[in-house]
């Protein structure tokens, strides 16, 4: 393991990147401002019918992204890899996918595949691509967990396993879903993008622990070296341990740990959110977490149109400006 782990130690510092159609209403739904403070959560905190979030993500259009300008701008900013939503909870695959139909290739009219384009620039900067999937909940399959306003049977947000392992239709119904999108997906993901240098899972907390074994065999089988992070179940499965999001009061979790910090409190774009932590904040955080042997991965929510906006780039950047002085590479 620890060869696997070498650039990954060596790396310290990443990039998060939330991005999907949540950041076109921007936290705000039919007017009205979304109690939460995650607006990637908004189709389940507005309870938002598939039919009408399909609607609305058909008119994600981020014609303005650039993806070798985010990787050059990430590079600036110090951080050496990336991890790039390719599907967040809400379902919605933000490459090509050959599973499902739901992606921004074929169910929007922008015709670029955004992983493809970031894998790219990646390979050109020299920046390692790590991909998060959220493989445990989509609120957009009737199968899975997470979306009990469309389909009542489901598995809810909240069920820990006991409450649905012993439901007979509930655990069938989930294990289709592993089976027939999660994994598949997984796999493609694995054998159409190049090197992926780590799959960041998520909420694997709600699976067995078969379930999780079965992701960790999956991305192995075709990329034995891509690393895995501890949420795709919980801690000792994985190659690395999470702290909980958002935590500024660390401890050392073990020889590999990583902190994942946002720059306001949400991970999707949020228009109303204005709480932003300041680089020197940010600054201390890098320190504190690398000080105890741990990596620290520091998110952007860009905008619908495909850009970051002027405060978290800022940020961001005296962060690159602040290591650049006194950073050690
Ligand atoms: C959480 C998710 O529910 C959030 O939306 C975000 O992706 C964060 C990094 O992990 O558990």
């Amino acid at each position: 393991q620890a060869r696997r782990m070498e650039w990954w130690q060596e790396a310290r510092l990443g990039l998060f990147i939330h991005w999907g159609p949540y950041a076109l209403p921007a936290g705000e739904w039919k007017g009205k401002e979304i109690q939460a403070s995650y607006s990637e959560h908004i189709m389940l905190r507005a309870k938002i019918p598939v039919a009408e979030y399909e609607e609305m993500a058909a008119a994600f259009n981020p014609s303005a992204f650039d993806a070798m300008k985010w990787v050059r701008t990430a590079k600036r900013a110090g951080l050496k890899y990336i991890i790039f939503t390719a599907k967040h909870h809400d379902g919605f695959a933000m490459y090509d996918s050959s599973v499902s139909e739901y992606s921004i290739v074929k169910h929007t009219s922008l015709g670029r595949d955004p992983l493809r384009e970031l894998m790219e620039a990646c390979r050109a900067e020299k920046m390692v691509l790590g991909i998060y999937y959220s493989h445990a909940m989509d609120w957009h399959d009737p199968d899975s967990q997470g979306n009990t306003w469309d389909y009542p049977l489901n598995i809810g947000a909240y069920d820990d396993v006991q409450t649905w392992i012993n439901d007979t239709d509930k655990r069938t119904r989930f294990e289709r879903y592993l089976h027939s999108k999660s994994i598949p997906q997984v796999r493609e993901l694995l054998t159409d993008y190049g090197k992926v240098g780590l799959m960041w899972f998520d909420c694997g907390g709600k699976l067995t622990r078969e379930q999780g074994e079965a992701f960790l065999a999956a991305v192995h089988a075709i990329q034995p070296e891509c690393l895995v992070n501890s949420r795709v179940w919980k801690a000792p499965l994985g190659d690395y341990s999470n702290t909980s999001d958002n935590q500024l009061t660390t401890r050392n979790l073990g020889k590999y740990w990583e902190n994942i910090i946002t720059l306001n409190d949400s991970w999707g774009y949020k228009r109303s959110d204005h709480h932003w932590k300041s680089p020197v904040t940010i600054i201390r955080q890098i320190i504190d977490v690398v000080s105890k042997n741990g990596n620290l991965v520091i998110n952007i929510g860009p905008t619908a149109t495909g850009e970051w906006d002027p405060v978290s780039e800022s940020i961001l950047l005296d962060v690159g400006d602040w290591l650049n002085t006194n950073g050690d590479s």
